[in-house]
């Protein structure tokens, strides 16, 4: 029988309030209005972005359902959808692409102006949420909201993919793949035979790391105090793999003695802290070195750092989605994984059932996960 126009009963995970676990509860899900599209969630990364959500470091409006790495399939349309139709397989756009606006027009820009990532409302775009449970509305998260068994994207933020292709791996495209290896190939543009750092190797990091030896590096340090991390981080291209901990200086006095005092030319902060920030700043070339933060800040930081660090001539950039276009990048990505251009398995360390979704964050919050992918 079709659910088209009807109100689904499913489950999510709400967070009602923060640091506090998910609540899986019933949540009804409405319609799509015009414009609008309902998914069937088949799987879900878990990215830190959404234990940012759970910790409260970034402040959304509660009651939320978070997840924003997913991929599912078109349970049914809104009037005017044309994109996708009933049965299509798609991935949810944390970062929308609605192709009208100033971002989304110009050649170098991403950061589509439909965006909810800042001065977040988690409603659709008429103000309004799909989602409610025990009679009150609940918010969504990047306007996807992938940790529940139905979701309602606008089209701005949906992207078609390959029906081939195994949503439980290319879920990760989703956000935390593209999220690394844009940062490497689009936004640091990571040259042949170029040295690199890559501070932080969770999901994102270990992306960072097979972006650079993408590119070409010649020479990828990876650095965690987890060392747990680096088998992995060297299996994927770094060539070397140092912990903080391990040293009494700082950090980028580390990579600077490694690299005869020059720095290495790109580095890229993956943690979202201000002190590894300004540390992987000052990791690269004084004069010739791009550092690239990748790493989320929390909502409330602020950044204390010297000029003279970028006065000689050092380039800070950050990036968001890696610096892709999200709806004209994700299929392209989807079909290169579908040709074996580059490996998502290695980074999925687990698979739970979707009504597991402590225990995911768990193993991310004890440093035992890399990715742990939902199935539902
Ligand atoms: P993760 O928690 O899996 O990885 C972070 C890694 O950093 C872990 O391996 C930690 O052990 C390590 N770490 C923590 N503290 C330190 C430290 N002081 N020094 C060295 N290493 C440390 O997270 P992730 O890979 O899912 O995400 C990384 C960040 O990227 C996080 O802040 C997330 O919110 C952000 C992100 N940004 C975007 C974007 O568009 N810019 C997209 C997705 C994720
Ligand atoms: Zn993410
Ligand atoms: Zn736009």
């Amino acid at each position: 029988m079709s659910t088209a126009g009807k109100v689904i009963k499913c489950k999510a995970a709400i967070v009602w309030e923060t640091k506090k676990p998910f609540s899986i509860e019933e949540i009804e899900v409405a319609p799509p209005k015009a414009h609008e599209v309902r998914v069937k969630m088949l799987a879900t990364g878990i990215c830190r972005t959404d234990d940012h959500i759970l910790s409260g470091s970034i402040k959304a409006n509660l009651p939320v359902i978070p997840g924003h790495e997913g991929c599912g399939v078109v349970e049914s349309v809104g009037e005017g959808v044309t994109i996708v139709k009933p049965g299509d397989k798609v991935i949810p756009l944390c970062l929308p692409q609605c192709g009208k606006c100033r971002p989304c027009k110009h050649p170098e820009g991403n950061l589509c102006e439909k965006t909810d990532f800042f001065d977040i409302k988690g409603v659709m775009y008429d103000g309004t949420s799909r989602f409610s449970c025990k009679g009150k509305p609940v918010h969504n998260f990047a306007g996807t909201s992938t940790f529940s068994e139905y979701t309602v994207l606008h089209e701005d933020s949906v992207a078609k993919i390959d029906p081939a292709a195994p949503p439980e791996k290319v879920c990760l495209i989703g956000c935390g793949f593209s999220t690394g290896y844009g940062a490497a190939l689009k936004t640091g543009k990571v040259k042949p035979g170029s040295s690199c750092a890559v501070f932080g190797l969770g999901g994102v990091g270990l992306s960072v790391v097979m972006g650079c030896k993408a590119a070409g590096a010649s020479r990828i340090i990876g650095i965690d105090i987890n060392k747990n991390k680096f088998p992995l981080a060297k299996e994927l291209g770094a060539t070397e793999c140092i912990s903080p901990l391990d040293y009494k200086k700082p950090i980028n006095e580390v990579v600077l003695d490694m690299t005869d005092g020059d720095g290495v030319d790109y580095s890229f902060e993956v943690i979202g802290r201000p002190d590894t920030m300004i540390a992987a700043l000052a990791s690269c070339n004084l004069n010739y070195g791009t550092s690239v933060v990748v790493g989320a800040p929390p909502s409330a930081a602020d950044i204390t750092f010297s000029p003279a660090l970028i006065f000689t001539g050092r380039t800070w950039k950050g990036t968001i989605f890696g610096g892709l276009k999200s709806k004209h990048d994700i299929p392209k990505l989807v079909s290169e994984f579908m040709e074996k251009k580059f490996v998502l398995d290695p980074l999925i360390t687990h698979v739970l059932p979707f009504h597991q979704i402590n225990r995911g964050f768990e193993l991310l919050h004890k440093g035992e996960s890399i990715r742990c992918v939902l199935v539902f």
